[in-house]
Parts: structure tokens; sequence; C-alpha cells
């Protein structure tokens, strides 16, 4: 029986179905080969209804035994932690993921998740937009050199980077062909798709 418990909202509209974050845990355990129950909290009233677990009130939380995370990010570190297919055990390797983690959410991400909150409120030209095409034609220039971000191998920052560039609208801005070819590659994994497939199911069937 499993420990690993993955929370979720019970419903999300359409748009974002296939992208809540709880997607990379899933994708995660899968690739690791480890079981996880999903548990839901209401998405209605999800500003104040689950603050014990996650301060922002936001999804994804994670709770294995003891161990009780929120943000993705330290959810996968966790995950990674169980799996040498998640992340090497030699410290070379370990560093080189742990640095390319980090730089998905916070070289990336970070960029990426306002340029596209201020492109939807469709107010002219967006500001932010010379930033995120830096960022994406630097990470454009290492990906054309390499199949993988870290240590040679799949790792779990592949997992977060291309979940972090898979976004309609990243993909959808400017011509990068290298970081087209790996989003394509990593989300061929069948462990993404059934993560993909089983995310896209349960909002479906969600009663709202
Ligand atoms: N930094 C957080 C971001 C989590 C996040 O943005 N979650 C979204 C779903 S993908 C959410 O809960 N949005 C609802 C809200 O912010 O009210 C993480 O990586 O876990």
């Amino acid at each position: 029986m499993s420990q690993i418990t993955i929370w979720t909202y019970d419903w999300v509209p359409e748009g974002p179905r296939g992208f809540v974050r709880d997607l990379r845990l899933r994708w995660a355990c899968r690739e690791a080969g480890l079981d996880y129950t999903i548990a839901t909290v209401s998405f209605d009233d999800r500003e104040t209804n689950h603050l014990d677990r996650q301060p922002f009130g936001q999804v994804p939380y994670l709770q294995d035994g003891e161990v009780k995370l929120f943000e993705s990010g330290a959810g996968l570190l966790h995950l990674a932690d169980k799996s040498e297919t998640l992340m090497p055990r030699d410290e070379v390797g370990r560093a080189e993921t742990l640095q390319w983690l980090f730089a998905a959410l916070n070289s990336i991400e970070m960029v990426a998740v306002p340029w596209w909150f201020v492109g939807m409120s469709g107010q002219g030209d967006n500001p932010l937009e010379p930033w995120v095409e830096k960022r994406l034609e630097q990470l454009e220039a290492v990906l054309a050199t390499r199949e993988w971000l870290a240590a040679g191998g799949f790792s779990v920052a592949d997992l977060l980077m291309a979940d972090v560039l898979r976004v309609p609208k990243v993909r959808e801005f400017g011509d990068r062909p290298a970081t087209e070819a790996y989003v394509a590659r990593l989300t061929a994994r069948p462990a993404f798709e059934a993560a993909y497939d089983e995310q896209i199911a349960q909002f479906a069937n969600a009663q709202h």
C-alpha cells in the first residue's frame, strides 16, 4: 500500500486541465515506479480551505508518511531522493540535477509565469517580453548541444524543465527548434502520457 499521497483540486476549469502542477509529482512517481494515491481539496474555496497544508492555498501538496510538503519543487526533490531514475547518486550528477531543477523554477518559470499573466491582461505591449525571450533563447543554446540537462541522462531536472516549457503560450512564442524537440521528447515518455491522461480524466469526471 502506497504511503505517497498527492493532493490536488477536486475540479478545475477546462483551461488548466493537463497543466495543474500535481502532474509534476504524478509524472515523477511514475518515472520512479512509486505508487501514489490522489487526494483532493475543493477548488471553490481554495483560498482558505487548506491553508494548514499549503499556506498560499495552492496545489500540489505531497504527503509521504510523516513528510508533508508544499511546493512542487520540494515534492520533486523528495521523490528524487527515493529514486536514482530521478536523480543520480554521484556528487557531480546530483549537483547538476539540483542546479537545473532550480534553473527551471527560478530562471525560467519565474520569468515565464509573470510574462504570461501580463500578456493575459491584454494591455498592449508586454514589457516582460524581452526578458522571457532572452531566457528562452539562452536555454535554446544549451538544448541545441545536448539531449538532457544534467549528468548525461534523464533526471527530475528534465521533467521539471519540460513541464515549465510545455505551456502552450511558451511553445508558441518564438522559434526554438531544439527546445521544441526537447519538449516533444520529454512529453512522449510513457510516464508523462500516463500522468497527463490521469489528470485529464480526473477533472473531466469530476462533479462540479
Ligand atoms: N510554486 C508553487 C506554485 C503552485 C501553483 O501555482 N499552483 C496552481 C495550480 S498549478 C494553483 O494552485 N493555483 C490556484 C491559486 O493560485 O489560487 C508550486 O510549484 O507548487
